[in-house]
């Protein structure tokens, strides 16, 4: 029996591309020079698109599909995906929630000490020898007992939140309504008032439409000329353009930034400024999470072509 085709949005670890390319014939869309020619060659024969959380796999790629049965994310967000058009043709969408969620949350509390204590420009102060010619580092401020915001208290913001109360932190978050598994955090539903209450803003919002710029010049101004804005969910959420004027004119402190709008070439705006921490999307990139996450972009493959249940459905 001839094997599944399957469109490949992008590069995924050996250990994931092994297993995946033995079990389907993955048509690699990522590598294609001239991906509409690509589509229309390969089109007619895809069921299924294995895709990532920043790629997605939009209109025109589904309706490319004329035979397409599920869109597999590696990722928690699916943002980038149609989802309306997946609902309209009844095409199953699936993502990795859960396996992710510490990583992220890690890498979101390390991004706000690392640039609270100035960590980059303190291993450049030791590697280019100013320690020895020019002395002790310049004091930072701390992070301990400082007032936290967390807006979205999903499954990472928690614990995000749950890592900032070992600093000693007061933590307050927004959400669509307080939640009974938060009772020792202030519930402010305004991402403004939550922004002027808070010292760190963190974001770990699911982003949809209608959290596009959430944090805009508003919630930029609240946190102020001493605030620090943490972003380990989507760019989409914050007005990036609000996010530079401020950055470059003093009127917020500092930002700590794992993705960016038109990643990976980002705003060349970002480069310029030294208040700012800039990571590579990699919030969930530890080897033990990403052999979770390609786990199940392949298990949730071969569930729904085996006609077994979805592990982690979206659609
Ligand atoms: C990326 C993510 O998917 O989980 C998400 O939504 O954005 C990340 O985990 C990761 O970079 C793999 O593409």
């Amino acid at each position: 029996m001839s094997k599944v085709a399957i469109l490949q949005v992008g590069p995924y670890p050996a250990w994931d591309e092994g297993p995946l390319g033995e079990k389907f014939t993955l048509h690699r869309y990522f590598e294609a020079s001239d991906t509409a020619a690509f589509l229309k060659a390969h089109g007619s024969d895809i069921r299924g698109i294995a895709t990532r959380g920043e790629l997605g796999a939009n209109k025109a790629m589904i309706e490319a599909l004329p035979k397409l049965e599920i869109i597999s994310v590696y990722g928690v967000g699916f943002d980038a995906v149609d989802l309306a058009t997946a609902r309209e043709r009844g095409i199953r969408v699936t993502n990795t929630p859960d396996v992710l969620t510490k990583d992220v949350a890690d890498l979101g509390v390390a991004m706000m000490l690392a640039q609270a204590r100035g960590m980059t420009g303190a291993e450049t102060w030791v590697r280019g020898g100013d320690w020895a010619s020019r002395g002790l580092y310049p004091l930072k401020s701390r992070v301990h007992e400082k007032r936290a915001g967390v807006l979205g208290l999903g499954r990472i913001g928690f614990e995000v939140a749950k890592r900032l109360a070992g600093f000693d932190m007061d933590i307050a978050y927004s959400d669509v309504e307080p939640k009974t598994y938060a009772p020792d955090w202030t519930f402010i539903a305004d991402p403004v008032t939550l922004a002027q209450h808070s010292d760190f803003l963190f974001v770990t919002l699911a982003a949809s439409a209608a959290t596009r710029h959430i944090v805009g010049k508003q919630v930029i101004d609240a946190l102020g000329p001493d605030g620090m804005l943490i972003n380990i969910s989507r760019a989409s959420n914050i007005d990036e353009q609000a996010l530079l004027d401020a950055l470059e004119n003093g009127r917020l402190g500092s930002a700590a930034l794992d993705v960016f709008e038109g990643e990976p070439k980002i705003n060349p705006r970002f480069l310029e400024l030294d208040n700012v921490l800039l990571q590579p999307h990699h919030a969930s990139g530890t080897v033990e999470t990403r052999k979770a996450m390609g786990k199940l972009v392949y298990d949730n493959l071969v569930a729904h072509f085996e006609g077994r249940d979805l592990l982690t459905p979206v659609l």
